[in-house]
């Protein structure tokens, strides 16, 4: 592990420019980032301006310096202001160049010739102006409002920029008049959100202590490699490691496990049952937090396995239903019992419990997708979550934290340029099947509030009349989502389709017009909202480097020149808001260009912190545009404790609840809707809880799609080290270093079975084997490894691109992919109640064949 990823970390210290140049490989780089010790603020010899900029290689949305020689980029660091990176990046940042100078990026808008679609069927594109394609979109968008169905538009985003998506997702649909909006979201991590909303009333993604943890957990994720806070983690791992226990639970050997103290190698879906054991054995051993749970009226610990309690001989602190969660689901949930389910050794889990009892709230319990985004997840999630609870680790010193903000400035309301057509097609049914009975998506615990992303093709292919005109930008749902098959039959019957993209993904290969993009680190404005680290940020984002091609920032630039051709169609709702309203918090002006209406919006999210009505808390204060353009950031003041205590988390009793009774409001108000009862709703979601088990954290057996006889293997599904969420596969540092993730092989695609599984199915390393599920068949190598047990198989999610670019594909001419996409394998179903699509959880059976 160490070798391999310091070659990497070697290799990228060759600047992109030297790639460019030609001159790779020479050792004498003078200087980079990895091999300075960490508290050193690399400078670079060579003459250029560090730029500051934000990279969205993942969601942490890192603030970065990019060096730019000559209007080009060809280095990258963190921001050396970040309170959260440190001033380095994840070896993805470093991959930004290499993106962004991507020979196969789109160069100019194209409209496609062929009227016939579908995967590998060329569509013909023929290159256009930037005035007859929009001239085009706006024609067709005209065409619907002129036969008054305005809501037959849809729009989906996959990737944004945080501030500049208002005027896109938020603004669009609702001056044009369309219901059919919907993010990527779910098909992201949103099931993970529904541990601490349904819990402590914090929908939203954690922060962690991890400068004072004692006992870091990362359970269902790889912050090593992934999740949300990579380059913080590099920075205090090692410390971790020296002075407490790290916990690894993960059915495959990922990076933060071959490093871990601990590893359990989980049966995939049954963190449920690992959960509750823990949570016995912290009880039953009275390692609970008496300062925020609470203790027993006279002191001595009832809590025994089998045995239920008087509710009343418990008194709770911080907390609402230790009581009825033990007496429910947790009193007979012994390690014994969970060791059968989940196939950890009761010794292990005892010793893990033991080392999370003995570091108390200096606990942090990471729960991470592998956890959450399966069908049954949303118990999961509160499950797991629900640990931090017991240990009193909730907004505790070394423990578990909500994400803190700095203020923003909010864009100018565009309620008055909303017409009654807009408002009334605003109301229309949407596409993607949110709040149906079986469908609660109680994002927040409100049903019918969470998009169901992924359920969008599926509502396509029922209903082919509904979307004539549809609008995508960055985003590659033929891709990125499970039963991928699915978007391509859908995608091939959508009339019009528009894709604002700087690549030509397998969606943008169903485009009758391709906008180009810019690459966003570095060549559009935006300000960029995150948190990592205790501290709340914002980072901007500059057109740093000069663009090499004819491409528009599609949240802004694209937009003003929309509404431009669509006022001189006869609608100007659009246009008028945009430019009437945009005033520069500067100057007083209003824009006139779409370059202006770009920087002017990002000026007036970030002007509350460069010309602030009051001084800001946090880092010291930036003076004008100027000022924070050079810089590039502002960090707001460290994380206040305990929150939420005291009676003020954000759930129906304030308290933390084991025994949630917002998730029971929620689901009352949503069975009633249906005249049915919460029972009835559990069962037509998938859930096998019954009664009140339904309203607290408990064990869920695992949901499988394939019987074990026909489909012999769980499948596990994870994120490569190198990918940036789905846009890396075209750079060759992405295939050349692709063995930095465990078990996995460069320039190539391979699945990881047991050596036993392979003696037994006759199947060994270099094996060419296809890879069917219920859902459809891929085609990769195999590899036999040690790090998954038997009867499991892993395959890193990246590759099986059938039209990304020439590095991704096999033969990017024939549609021929690199590997296999797991997306076509994966089967799309839900965590029905947080709408989320399942990815991970062994959901999905396979058999693997020689191929
Ligand atoms: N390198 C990299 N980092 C990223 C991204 C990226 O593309 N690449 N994308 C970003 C985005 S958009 C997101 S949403 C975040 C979140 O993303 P991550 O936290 O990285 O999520 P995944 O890789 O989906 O996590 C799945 C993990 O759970 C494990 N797993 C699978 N099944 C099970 C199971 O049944 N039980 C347990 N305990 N574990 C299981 C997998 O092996 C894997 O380690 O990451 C962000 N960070
Ligand atoms: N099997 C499996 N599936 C997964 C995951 C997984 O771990 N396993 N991860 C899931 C997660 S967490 C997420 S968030 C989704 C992501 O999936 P999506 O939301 O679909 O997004 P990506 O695939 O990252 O986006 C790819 C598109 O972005 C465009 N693009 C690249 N850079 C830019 C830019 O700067 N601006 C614009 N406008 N466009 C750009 C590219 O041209 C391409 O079309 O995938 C999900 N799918
Ligand atoms: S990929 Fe994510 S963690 Fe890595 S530098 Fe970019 S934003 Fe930061
Ligand atoms: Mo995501």
């Amino acid at each position: 592990m160490k070798l391999t990823r310091r070659i990497f970390i070697m290799a990228s210290g060759i600047s992109a420019g030297s790639l460019i140049t030609g001159r790779v490989g020479m050792a004498a780089q003078p200087i980079h980032s990895a091999l300075i010790p960490r508290k050193a603020k690399p400078s670079s010899p060579a003459v250029g301006t560090w730029v500051a900029s934000t990279c969205q290689g993942c969601t942490q949305w890192c603030a970065v310096q990019i060096l730019v020689q000559n209007g080009r980029a060809t280095r990258v660091r963190g921001n050396p202001l970040s309170k959260t990176n440190h001033g380095y990046v994840c070896p993805r940042g470093h991959m930004i160049p290499q993106q962004m100078y991507d020979p196969d990026r789109i160069k100019t808008p194209m409209k496609r010739t062929n009227p016939l679609k579908g995967r590998g069927i060329d569509p013909k594109f023929v290159p256009i102006s930037w005035d007859e394609a929009l001239d085009t979109v706006a024609e067709k968008m005209m065409e619907l409002r002129r036969a008054g169905e305005p809501g037959k538009l849809m729009y989906m985003r996959g990737r944004y920029s945080s501030t500049s998506t208002s005027l896109l997702y938020g603004t669009l649909p609702k001056v044009w008049g369309t219901a059919n909006y919907f993010s990527h979201s779910s098909i992201c991590a949103e099931a993970e959100k529904m541990g601490p909303g349904l819990t402590q009333g914090f929908f939203g993604y954690r922060d962690y202590d991890l400068g004072n943890t004692n006992c870091l957990v990362a359970w269902g994720c790889d912050p090593l490699s992934s999740n949300r806070m990579v380059p913080n983690t590099m920075n205090h791992f090692a410390d971790i490691v020296k002075r407490g226990t790290v916990i690894a639970i993960d059915p495959r050997m990922s990076t933060i496990a071959a490093k871990a103290h601990e590893w359990l190698p989980i049966n995939p879906g049954t963190d449920g049952a690992l959960a509750g054991a823990v949570a016995h054995v912290l009880l039953t051993e009275g390692m609970w937090s008496r300062e925020f749970v609470g203790d027993f009226v006279n002191g001595k610990n009832l809590f025994v396995a089998g045995q239920t309690i008087d509710e009343a001989a418990f008194v709770e602190k911080e907390t609402n239903g230790v009581i009825k969660w033990w007496n429910l689901e947790l009193k007979d949930r012994t390690p014994a019992w969970a060791a059968k389910e989940t196939l950890i050794p009761v010794e292990q889990i005892l010793r893990v419990a033991r080392a999370m009892g003995k570091a108390g709230s200096k606990t942090a319990v990471w729960m991470g997708p592998g956890v959450a985004m399966n069908p049954r997840g949303t118990y999961t999630a509160m499950a797991v979550h629900a640990l931090n609870g017991l240990l009193g680790s909730i907004d505790a010193e070394g423990g578990v934290w909500q994400s803190s903000s700095v203020p923003l400035g909010k864009f100018p309301s565009a309620d008055k340029y909303v017409d009654d057509v807009a408002k009334a097609a605003g109301k229309g049914k949407k596409l993607d099947g949110r709040g149906a009975k079986d469908m609660p998506a109680m994002m927040n615990a409100k049903p019918g509030s969470g998009v169901v992303t992924n359920n969008v093709a599926n509502g396509l292919l029922k209903d082919p009349g509904a979307v004539k005109v549809f609008i995508s930008s960055w985003s590659n749902f033929n891709f990125s989502c499970t039963g991928a098959g699915r978007w391509d039959e859908a995608m091939a019957k959508v009339p019009f389709f528009v894709h604002m993209v700087p690549n030509v993904s397998e969606m943008t290969q169903f485009a009758d017009i391709v906008l180009p993009s810019t690459f966003n680190s570095a060549e559009g404005w935006s300000i960029i909202t995150n948190a990592g680290n205790g501290h709340g940020y914002a980072s901007i984002q500059q057109a740093a480097v000069k663009r090499l091609w004819d491409v528009k920032q599609e949240e802004t630039e694209v937009m003003w020149l929309l509404a431009e051709k669509l006022k001189a169609k006869g609608f100007a709702n659009l246009f008028d808001y945009y430019s009437k309203e945009f005033i520069d918090p500067e100057t007083g002006k209003l824009p006139t260009t779409a370059m202006e209406f770009s920087e002017i919006a990002a000026k007036i999210s970030s002007a509350t912190l460069w010309m602030p009505k009051e001084p800001l808390k946090g880092d010291p204060a930036i003076n004008g545009w100027a000022d924070f353009k050079a810089k590039g950031m502002f960090s707001g003041p460290k994380y206040t404790l305990k929150k939420g205590w005291g009676g003020k988390f954000a759930t129906e009793t304030k308290k933390f609840e084991f025994y949630s009774e917002t998730l029971k409001k929620g689901l009352l108000e949503h069975a009633k809707k249906y005249e049915t009862t919460t029972d009835d709703i559990m069962t037509v979601s998938g859930y096998t809880a019954r009664g009140d088990v339904a309203f607290m954290p408990h064990y869920e057996p695992v949901k499988r799609h394939g019987s074990v006889a026909d489909y012999p293997f769980t499948f596990i599904d994870y994120k490569s080290r190198l990918n940036r969420e789905g846009r890396s596969a075209n750079i060759t540092w992405y295939q050349e270093f692709k063995k930095v993730d465990p078990g996995d092989v460069s320039w190539g695609d391979v699945v990881k079975m047991n050596p036993l599984d392979g003696a037994k199915f006759g199947l060994k390393s270099g094996d060419n084997v296809t890879i069917t599920s219920m859902a459809g068949t891929i085609s990769c190598q195999l590899k036999l490894w040690e790090g998954v047990r038997p009867g499991t198989v892993a395959k890193c999610f990246g590759q099986g691109h059938w039209a990304y670019g020439r590095v991704a594909t096999k033969d990017f001419a024939k549609a021929i992919p690199l590997g296999g996409n797991n997306n076509e394998i994966l089967v799309d179903d839900y965590d029905r109640l947080s709408g989320a699509t399942a990815r991970n959880g062994g959901f999905t059976g396979v058999r693997i064949q020689k191929a």
